[in-house]
């Protein structure tokens, strides 16, 4: 019984994010594509990327939430003086029919403590909040991927091509 309930909400769930790219014949803003990458010890933040579509308006992403960790923030890496820092990125915009990119070496998300349950699933459900339509949400889950150097943390600094290996792994 219990498992029905859960199968059910599943569906549920999957129903409202099929919604967001389904409707209407034109581009709908929609969360596209994306991943996060479990920081090299446990105490360490998870970082985030994904790709946002825009729709037929502009609009700007305020938030990324998710339930299942403790906190989420939007940072953007910046270059000043030759050292890049990363500040607080309070939003971000996504124009009409065009993207929105979180990746590497650019703006990224962090996030902290993801709950064990999820990580050992492999995905974290997150919810993006947009500017229109009261704040609408779009419901995403991003799959987890390990530390990129989790067998080599000693070596420190190769972190080229650390996605792709920890993609193929
Ligand atoms: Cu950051």
């Amino acid at each position: 019984m219990k498992a029905l309930a859960i199968a059910a909400l599943a569906v549920a769930t999957f129903a409202i994010g099929g919604c967001q790219e389904n409707l209407g014949a034109g581009p709908q803003l929609n969360v596209v594509s994306g991943y996060i990458q479990m920081g090299a010890t446990p105490d360490r933040p998870a970082v985030g990327y994904f790709t946002v579509e825009g729709g037929p308006q502009p609009v700007e992403l305020v938030a990324v939430t998710a339930d299942l960790a403790q906190r989420v923030e939007m940072h953007e890496s910046v270059r000043e003086n030759g050292v890049v820092t990363m500040k607080p990125l309070a939003r971000a915009a996504v124009p009409a029919k065009g993207k929105l990119e979180f990746k590497q070496g650019g703006k990224h998300l962090m996030i902290w403590h993801i709950n064990g349950a999820a990580v050992r699933a492999g995905k974290l459900p997150m919810a993006f909040v947009f500017t229109n339509n009261n704040n609408d949400r779009i419901l995403f889950d991003m799959p987890i991927k390990p530390a990129p150097d989790a067998g080599a943390a000693d070596h420190g600094g190769m972190d080229h091509d650390a996605g792709e290996g920890a993609a193929k792994k």
